[in-house]
């Protein structure tokens, strides 16, 4: 399913994150930036040990005390299809009455920000939070299209960006959100 958002693509698929070609795919990594489950698992597992030691080399170097979340670094990607992988940090879901849905928009803001001074031109993006961070599905899928959509209309350097939805359900829940926030009505 794919949207215009002015000159870009906004596209959405069913598929595993670490298949992905695109200039960079990116990770829901938690501020250590040493691993975990879910996308930030897969993502080093198949992507191989490259990965890891540039991450232990941000921390030393720029995040001793880990990266802070909404914030994005970039490495390589290793072994993956993609050029780089851009780690970035959601909030844990907390009722939603701290800061959660600020700190997402920044999430997906600061990946996308990183990717374009990198004169990457396509991301693809998980569904950021919504696994163990437990970020309600559907109240994240409007934060995620509305960053998206708000930051293709704002600068054009970036030509495509896709969500990669693991499930039937998460895709289905943000094509009704892309359907709502995207299509002219
Ligand atoms: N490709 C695409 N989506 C996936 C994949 C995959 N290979 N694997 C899981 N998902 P999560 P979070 C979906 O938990 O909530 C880690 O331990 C998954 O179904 O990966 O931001 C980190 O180290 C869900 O819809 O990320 C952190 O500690 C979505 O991706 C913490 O989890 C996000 O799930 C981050 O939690």
């Amino acid at each position: 399913m794919e949207f215009k958002v002015g000159n870009a693509t906004l596209q959405l698929i069913k598929s595993d994150i670490t298949d992905i070609e695109a200039d960079a795919i990116v990770n829901a990594a938690n501020s250590t930036l040493l691993g975990g489950g879910g996308v930030d698992g897969a993502v080093h597992t198949k992507g191989g040990p490259k990965i890891l030691q540039e991450c232990k080399r941000i921390r030393d170097n720029e995040w001793p005390d880990g990266l802070p979340t909404g914030n994005a670094v970039i490495t390589s990607g290793g072994n993956l299809k993609a050029k780089y992988v851009i780690h970035t940090v959601g909030p844990i879901w907390r009722g939603g009455v701290h800061e959660e849905a600020k700190l997402l928009r920044r999430a997906y803001w600061n990946s996308l920000k990183l990717a374009a001074a990198k004169g990457l031109k396509s991301v693809a993006f998980p569904s950021i939070s919504t696994g163990a961070y437990g970020y309600p599905t559907e109240e994240a899928s409007r934060v995620a299209v509305a960053a998206v959509k708000d930051y293709l209309r704002a600068e054009d350097r970036i030509e495509r960006v896709t969500f990669v939805l693991f499930s039937q359900r998460d895709f289905d829940i943000y094509a009704q959100t892309a359907k709502e926030q995207l299509m002219p009505t």
